[in-house]
């Protein structure tokens, strides 16, 4: 990556005091235009789903998903966090529509994932613009420091995990996380995070990725339907899936899809 080490040592830094930073500009625009027919296209094949939750079980069978969370920009990110032995633990399209985009409430991600020991980052990836308008993702900043909390079950209102943290959050501390299509906003896994509704006439699309050290033991169904050997040594902890095979006709068409032929 063009990150200077420099640079890298102080995004590091901010990660370790905040839980949370943001790298600008990562991905190409003609890359985010690919990921936006994407997700188009992943809408019509399951009308049956809300496009909040296009999530990893879809991602198996798709080359296109495959190459994008395998895109050196996005590793050499990922190897800032958990090394240079990298594998994908899990993705999911969050796509709020217009008006109706559904909240997620306050949470931390590893109090949901199999995973041991919790050494994981979470890169996500702005496909909109992602403002306070249209739901974007807030952090309480230093919260990565505390232990997980339990989980309650939460449909009052409908959300997209059906649950919250179980301790009230001072939202008075949450930092919204402002991003432009091809930006990049990197999470620890302890870190207290949501987003609220979308009641804005944008759509409000953001991909996360879930990246693991290969020395990060998946303690659920081995291969994990998502998981994904994707840089340096595969280590002998988990099995991984099969990279896909592109066939036309069957999954979205992209670019590079002869290199998955
Ligand atoms: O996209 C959102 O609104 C929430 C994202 C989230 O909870 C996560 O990345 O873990």
């Amino acid at each position: 990556m063009s990150t200077s080490s420099t640079a890298q040592h102080s995004m590091l830094h901010d990660y370790e005091r905040d839980g949370y930073v943001i790298f600008r500009n990562v991905l190409d625009p003609e890359l985010i235009n690919e990921v936006n027919g994407h997700v188009e296209w992943l809408q019509r094949k399951h009308p049956e789903v809300r496009p909040e939750q296009l999530g990893h079980e879809f991602l198996r069978d798709d080359p296109f998903w495959v190459r994008l969370v395998s895109d050196d920009r996005l590793l050499d990110i990922a190897e800032m966090f958990v090394g240079p032995d990298i594998a994908l633990f899990a993705s999911h399209y969050i796509s709020k529509p217009p008006h109706s985009g559904q909240p997620v409430l306050w949470h931390q991600d590893g109090a949901f994932w199999p995973l041991e020991p919790m050494r994981v980052v979470t890169l996500w990836l702005a496909v909109d613009h992602s403002t306070p308008e249209n739901g974007c993702v807030r952090v309480v900043p230093g919260s990565h420091r505390q232990d997980f909390s339990a989980m309650r079950d939460s449909t009052d209102v409908e959300n997209v995990l059906g649950k919250e943290i179980a301790v009230d959050v001072d939202e008075s501390q949450a930092v919204d996380m402002v991003l432009a299509p091809g930006d990049v906003e990197v999470h620890h896994p302890n870190i207290v995070h949501g987003s609220q509704a979308n009641t804005s006439p944008d759509r409000r699309c953001g991909l996360t990725i879930r990246y693991i050290p290969t020395s990060t033991r998946i303690t659920d169904e081995q291969p994990y339907p998502s998981a994904f050997w994707l840089r340096g040594d595969a280590g002998s902890v988990n099995r991984y899936q099969p990279q896909p095979v592109y066939v036309p006709g069957t999954h979205y068409a992209f670019r590079d899809a002869a290199s998955w032929s």
